[in-house]
């Protein structure tokens, strides 16, 4: 601390000194040719005085023709200390008279010399002299010319002293400026230090309810910029779900019953959690591959609410009541289905238009153009009134707790909004945001974002992704942002927009459910593989999004920077196939097809294949079993909001085993840091991650997955659906609260109180 504050004195020091020996090497020779200039003065008006004092007895002497008195008078004369000689010259220009002391090359001073009566100065060997001429003259006739002669030596001492003394001064003042600098600096630093950890302090033990910490009003301009920090951190820190208490079904369930009791929940989204399928043996129920279905579902499960759904499957309509309801989990009823009819069209053009041509690739940047249609548009806008329309119907009071999942339904929540005000709407966007540049090219930017703001609460994967949305809205509405309470003020209403990290439920282990020995045996009997056979997996959807090209092209690098791997390692990628009717989807589909067929020729042999691709739906059994046997798991997203895949897999190994390789463009990627992170786009380093995964020690890997199986068993996905729920019963409270004083004080003035 000493040390940094000698430097910062340091710093303004040189610079003033610096000015300072500029400023004196102009000065000093300035202000002797000023001293100069008013010795002469002075010496003109001395000169003038002696010539007048000298003038009368001259006169009379040289009317008396009698040169012995001038020559005594002129004499005595220059007894002056500073007189140093005189002389008379008469009118023919003639020195007459004159002192022994007269230098003889003054002569009479004629007017050409005195001409330079600016400079009266003459430098003669013995130093420098004064020279000042008058005309004696009786009755107004010039008689000749008195000519006096200073001694100005003295000039020459006194400007030298001058000079060493405004030097002095210079030096002194150099040495007090800098003291004062150096001891304002000291205690400034130490102030501005003491300052920042006061106010840090301050905020950081501030309660919410408290006003803001008090600040110094040197530090007023860094405080509001520290608090937004400390803000961003505490939602960091919050929006990872670091207040600790652990969360699970139960903990929801009694939220729900003691803070939103008797309050109404409705889910809306996209994708049914329950699908029911026409096949040859009859009507089954499947489980779409959706990470949005699997943490939304344990939601459910704990409130029992009714999900509104888009009715997809084969047996969907039969399989419903007159309302459209079918209750589900089908083998345990705990919540209602209520499903909405689409027809190919709207389907078309909301979802597979809109919602994934254009808003899916406009939010991940994965390089892929978003396509968007107005007749797409018109669909979007229709079917989002139509979901609109189904949660009215399904409301059973005119406030229940809306749950909005996804980009499906950005119109949605101004849409309920307008037909039920008290409604407390959660959006959630499982997704990522993207940069204000980016979102710019939507050509209905501001519908979205307006109807989005429809919403009580808003919520984003991570602290980035809300960001991103407060600058998008910034940029394109009329709003009023407070960054530190995170709330958007648009028209009358506010929306508090915020980070919630989604996640899994941790699964309960299994009775009867194989130990991860058994796993890693069943699996590569299954592929045919030994026993000992080294396996990565991948679990997707067949997206563009998910990195599968890259990760393919990894495994590739890492055999050709490790050829001792070859057949000794698979990868296995389990890859549901998801929006097929796209080309888009068709395309890359068949780019990993083809890619793992070229590696699969250039680095197979027999029976062994380096990639072994699995495009099909698997249940949740099938995947956990393959997670538990896996030496690497491979999450390789170009852009996720979260990405479930990698809690899932780190949820079931129980064994403390494998290592996870994370893209860092992930919303995991900030929570679980012990994960082996890449960036998906560099090759070289994938493959290294593999190899190094595939090669860690079991004491790291256990190390690495204790801490990310902490994590994610503590900040499950009840926590995410129990802050978002949290902050609504709040927020339902304070209305709850508000809307009782106003109907009190109506009372109160119907009654005629005072
Ligand atoms: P998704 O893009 O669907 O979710 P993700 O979070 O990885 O991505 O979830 C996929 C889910 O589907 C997982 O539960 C996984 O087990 C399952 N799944 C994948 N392939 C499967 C297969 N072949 N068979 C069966 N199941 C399969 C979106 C966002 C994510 C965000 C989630 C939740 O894109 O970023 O994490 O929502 O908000």
């Amino acid at each position: 601390m000493q040390l940094r504050s000698v430097n910062l004195s340091i710093r303004f020091i040189v610079p003033l000194l610096c000015v300072l020996a500029l400023f004196g090497y102009f000065a000093v020779p300035w202000m002797e040719s000023a001293t100069v200039r008013w010795f002469v003065r002075d010496m003109d008006m001395r000169a003038q005085l002696a010539s007048r004092t000298l003038q009368l007895p001259l006169r009379n002497y040289l009317e008396d023709n009698a040169p012995e008195r001038i020559k005594d008078m002129f004499d005595r004369a220059i007894q002056d200390e500073r007189l140093y000689a005189l002389a008379f010259c008469d009118t023919a220009g003639k020195v007459v008279y004159k002192t022994a002391t007269y230098p003889a090359t003054i002569g009479c001073w004629h007017a050409e010399q005195g001409d330079s009566a600016a400079n009266p100065l003459v430098r003669l060997q013995q130093g420098p002299v004064h020279v000042s001429a008058s005309e004696v003259t009786q009755d107004d006739q010039v008689l000749g010319r008195l000519i006096l002669v200073h001694d100005m030596s003295f000039i020459e001492r006194r400007s030298a002293d001058t000079k060493k003394y405004i030097l002095g001064l210079f030096v002194l003042l150099a040495g007090v400026v800098s003291f004062i600098t150096v001891v304002i600096a000291h205690l400034s630093w130490h102030g501005w230090v003491n300052g920042v950890r006061e106010m840090l302090r301050g905020e950081l033990s501030r309660s919410g309810r408290r006003k803001q910490a008090d600040v110094a009003p040197e530090m007023a301009p860094l405080a509001s910029d520290l608090r937004a920090l400390l803000n961003e951190y505490q939602r960091e820190q919050q929006g990872s779900g670091v207040e600790s208490a652990p969360w699970d079904a139960d903990t929801l369930k009694q939220l729900l019953n003691k803070d939103l009791a008797g309050d109404q929940i409705l889910v809306v989204s996209n994708r049914e959690p329950y699908i029911h399928v026409e096949t040859p043996d009859g009507v089954k129920v499947q489980r779409p591959a959706s990470g949005l279905v699997t943490a939304v579902e344990a939601v459910m499960r704990a409130c029992s609410g009714t999900w509104i759904a888009h009715g997809a499957g084969s047996a969907d309509r039969a399989t419903v009541d007159d309302h459209d309801h079918v209750p589900v989990p089908p083998e345990r009823p705990s919540y209602t289905l209520r499903r909405v009819w689409l027809s190919k069209e709207e389907e078309q053009g909301y979802y597979y238009g809109f919602a994934n041509e254009g808003l899916w690739p406009l939010c991940h940047i994965a390089h892929v153009r978003p396509v968007f249609r107005s007749s797409d548009w018109a669909e979007y806008v229709r079917v989002n009134q139509r979901f609109a329309d189904a949660v009215i119907a399904e409301a059973r009071s005119d406030n229940p707790v809306v749950l909005v999942q996804d980009y499906h339904f950005a119109l949605l929540p101004r849409m309920v909004r307008a037909v039920l005000p008290k409604a407390t709407i959660i959006t959630f966007w499982h997704i990522p945001w993207p940069n204000p540049e980016s979102f710019g090219i939507c050509p209905w930017r501001e519908e979205i974002l307006d109807g989005m703001l429809g919403s009580t609460i808003l919520g984003f994967h991570t602290p980035f992704h809300r960001k991103n949305f407060l600058d998008t809205v910034d940029r394109y509405l009329e709003t009023r942002i407070e960054d530190e309470a995170s709330t958007v003020s648009y028209g009358n209403e506010l929306t508090q927009v915020k980070p919630y990290p989604i996640s899994i439920a941790w699964p309960e282990p299994a009775a009867g459910e194989p130990d991860v020995a058994a796993c890693r045996l069943q699996i590569r009997e299954a592929l045919g593989l030994p026993a000992d056979h080294l396996l990565g997996i991948g679990v997707d959807r067949l997206d563009y999004t998910k990195g599968i090209v890259e990760r393919f092209q990894a495994v590739e690098r890492m055999l050709e920077l490790h050829p001792e791997m070859i057949g000794k390692f698979t990868f296995v990628q389990i890859a549901a196939p998801t929006r097929s009717s796209l080309d888009e989807y068709q395309n890359f589909e068949s780019r990993v097809r083809a890619l793992t067929e070229r590696i699969n020729k250039r680095f197979g042999s027999g029976n062994y294949l380096p990639i072994v691709l699995k495009a099909e739906h698997h249940n949740q059994e099938q995947l956990r079993t393959y997670f538990r046997a896996a030496d690497v798991c491979s999450v390789t997203s170009l852009h996720d909001g979260m990405n479930l895949v990698a809690k899932e897999f780190i949820a079931a190994r129980d064994d403390e085993g494998g290592a996870l390789i994370l893209s860092q463009f992930t919303g995991a990627a900030r929570e679980l840091h012990e994960a082996l992170i890449v960036n998906p786009y560099h090759i070289e380093e994938g493959a290294e991650a593999l190899f190094r995964g595939l090669r860690m020690p079991a004491d790291e890997q256990r190390e690495r997955m204790r801490s990310m199986r902490r994590r994610v068993r503590d900040f499950n996905v009840y926590r995410w659906a129990g802050r978002m729920l949290q902050d609504a019963a709040r927020l339902r409270q304070r209305e709850r609260v508000q809307s009782r004083i106003v109907k009190l004080s109506q009372d109160r003035v119907r009654k005629g109180a005072p």
